[in-house]
């Protein structure tokens, strides 16, 4: 059932034309549309995953090691982000010539009680190197840590997500 547009009267050829034209563009225009959701939904995921790969590649989130290092008297990575559940070694390093050391607390959010986790050794001098082996909770939030020795100006918060 083919039409012949060469033998169509003009305007109804024209008419034709402009009918497949504009499905043309109508169907262009609704596959760009389509397009550009799959593109949404793309960078969507793209998205989700880039959080991911950055904490991933920055080895914080996921667990492993982190470094730490004390000086006279603060810790120079005071605000630690890590993944719920991560398994994190933090590996400390005496800058100052003070005595430091690291304690994290414990769910109780209290220092010098049972649940806290303390570095080893639990005393650097000046120089010394050591760490501090210690699992995320399961539930997101924010743990504290401190140094024994100035345990007010000395401190972090680690925020687990
Ligand atoms: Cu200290």
């Amino acid at each position: 059932m083919s039409v012949d547009i060469t033998k169509l009267p003009i305007l109804e050829g024209v008419m034709l034309f402009l009918l497949i034209a504009l499905a043309g563009a109508f169907a262009g225009a609704f596959i760009t549309t389509s397009g550009g959701d799959g593109e949404a939904v793309g960078d969507n995921g793209a998205a989700t995953e880039t959080p991911v790969d950055t904490g991933d590649s920055n080895g914080t989130p996921s667990g492993g090691d982190i470094l730490v290092t004390m000086g006279d008297d603060f810790f120079d990575s005071n605000d630690i982000t890590v993944a719920s559940s991560a398994s994190v070694t933090f590996q400390l390093t005496n800058d100052g010539i003070a005595t430091h050391n690291m304690r994290v607390a414990g769910d109780d959010d209290e220092y010098i009680t049972d649940d806290d986790t303390v570095s080893d050794p639990a005393i650097f001098s000046g120089g010394d190197t050591g760490t501090l082996v210690w699992t995320a909770p399961d539930a997101a939030g924010e743990v504290l840590f401190r140094c024994d020795f100035h345990p007010n100006v000395m401190t972090g918060t680690i925020t687990v997500q």
